[in-house]
């Protein structure tokens, strides 16, 4: 039997299939998946984002089938939009290994177990395409050109999510930068008998100065006194060829220390790239290779690389072994508006300035650049109230908004267009960047050098000639006035 989808591919079983279509199952993947969508329950409020979280072992984790050159894997995995919503969800990658260059394709894809029995018996595609339509809403495109143009649309009850190589490559159709969401999520714990636990000396930060979310744990490491239990690695600040056998574009280690001033060598696996360092923990990773990395030397594995999530381990787990374990950033009382704020910072402002920067269409910057005009003058308002964005105590989402202000002046307003107001314009959030960089060892965390090579460096589709601008050198020791305000 063979079917013929769309245009681009077809299905075919029969009895010398090593999987065959079982009978009774749609006879096209667009029926099953028809038929599934149907069934659903309404959906759950959509989210931007989604966080994706590995689940115990089900029978459907890992199958996996080979015909020639190709080889097609699926992996079983929990994606959760918000606390109400649980989607069934597929990891689904087709992985070229003999014949062609290696090239992944990585996609989530909420399907049902009968969906997904069904993909597991597809015939592979054909390297030059793969894709198919369903109700012209869902798209699943892998094959060569995948890691670069991965779509994503969703169904009422389906969500697609891109797993791009680079965050260049991470625009949608409509122009609009869409940030695929960070794929190791485990935990370190201080329970002891945890498959992470924490102990001195076990874990391994590795960083770009230049990166914003890579910062906020840099910052972590200092406030809480951790930085002699976990020491961190900081990458070079440009991007360069991860591999000689692929064009892709990472974060590399330097050779030696003297080549960078500020980056130094992996010093437990002598990778090469970031890259290298996924491949070792995942082998077939063919998702981003970002930074940070919560690296087990013990384990030789990524735990986790999903900022968000590293710092609120460093803020509890490790209290046994930091030198200021009294200090919480996310205390029980300030926990709502933290999260309230938090929510604000990251669209508007953390990713805000991305979606500025990395528009291709005057419509999704025109809409970003106002969102981002909004929330910097609404934390303007807050902070000229208070000392900090939660009230009068240090807490996570200052320094979550920390982050992008100390690199807005000198880089997002002339890399990323942020150009329509300066935080120096903006009397408070400017003395409030100061505030937050005059602490202890905040000012370590920030390489103004490497955030201004990277950002001018790196991304040549913005600044194709890779010239860095002069200024505007802000002295961010100078005197702030944020003690009026106490503590
Ligand atoms: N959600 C992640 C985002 C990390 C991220 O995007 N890091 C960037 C650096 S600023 C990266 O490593 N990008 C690599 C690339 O685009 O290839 C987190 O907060 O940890």
């Amino acid at each position: 039997m063979t079917m013929t989808l769309k245009t681009s591919w077809s299905i075919a079983a029969s009895s010398a299939s090593p999987l065959p279509l079982r009978r009774g199952e749609a006879a096209s993947l667009r029926a099953f998946v028809n038929e599934n969508t149907q069934k659903q329950p309404p959906p759950p409020p959509r989210r931007r984002c989604f966080q994706v979280t590995h689940r115990p072992p089900s029978p459907l984790a890992h199958k996996s089938a080979t015909r020639g050159n190709q080889r097609i894997i699926l992996r079983r995995r929990e994606v959760r939009g918000n606390e109400s919503s649980h989607l069934p969800a597929f990891l689904f990658k087709v992985h070229y290994s003999r014949g062609y260059p290696t090239v992944d394709g990585t996609l989530l894809i909420s399907f049902t177990a009968k969906v997904w029995r069904m993909l597991a018996r597809l015939p592979l595609p054909q390297p030059s395409r793969f894709a198919f339509t369903c109700r012209g809403r869902l798209r699943l495109a892998t094959a060569t050109a995948a890691a670069r143009t991965l779509s994503t649309a969703a169904t009422t009850t389906t969500k697609a999510v891109k797993m791009a190589r680079t965050a260049l490559d991470e625009v949608a159709e409509t122009g609009a930068f869409d940030r695929s969401p960070s794929t190791f999520r485990s935990s370190v714990s201080r329970d002891s008998s945890a498959r992470f636990p924490a102990v001195p000396g076990r874990y391994h930060l590795y960083v770009s100065f230049a990166c914003p979310w890579a910062s906020r744990c840099l910052a972590y490491l200092k406030l809480k006194g951790l930085d002699r239990a976990i020491a961190f690695t900081s990458v070079k600040p440009i991007f360069e060829r991860t591999k000689e056998t692929d064009d892709h574009m990472g974060w590399v280690f330097p050779a030696t220390g003297d080549e960078e001033p500020g980056a130094e060598p992996d010093p437990f696996n002598g990778a090469k790239s970031v890259r290298e360092l996924y491949e070792i923990a995942s082998p077939n990773y063919s998702g981003k290779p970002t930074v940070p990395v919560l690296w087990d030397k013990h384990l030789k594995t990524v735990v986790n690389n999903e900022s968000s999530e590293i710092i609120r381990m460093l803020n509890t787990e490790f209290n046994e072994i930091a030198d200021n374990p009294g200090l919480d950033l996310y205390p029980p009382h300030l926990q709502a508006s933290i999260d309230e704020i938090n929510e604000i910072v990251y669209d508007a402002i953390n990713n805000g300035v991305y979606k500025c920067g990395f528009a291709k269409k005057q419509g999704p910057y025109d809409e970003a650049v106002t969102k981002l005009y909004e929330a910097l003058d609404r934390c303007e308002e807050i902070l000229s109230k208070q000392r900090y964005i939660c009230g009068n105590q240090l807490t996570e989402a200052d320094v979550r908004l920390f982050v992008t202000l100390i690199r807005f002046d000198e880089v997002y307003a002339v890399h990323f267009k942020c150009n329509k107001k300066l935080i120096r314009e903006y009397p408070n959030l400017f003395n409030y960047t100061k505030d937050i960089y005059q602490l202890p060892g905040i000012s370590s965390t920030v390489n103004m050098e490497h955030i201004r090579k990277h950002y001018y460096g790196s991304h040549p589709s913005i600044n194709p000639l890779g010239i860095i601008p002069a200024g505007p050198n802000i002295d961010y020791n100078a005197p702030h006035d944020r003690q009026m305000f106490g503590a």
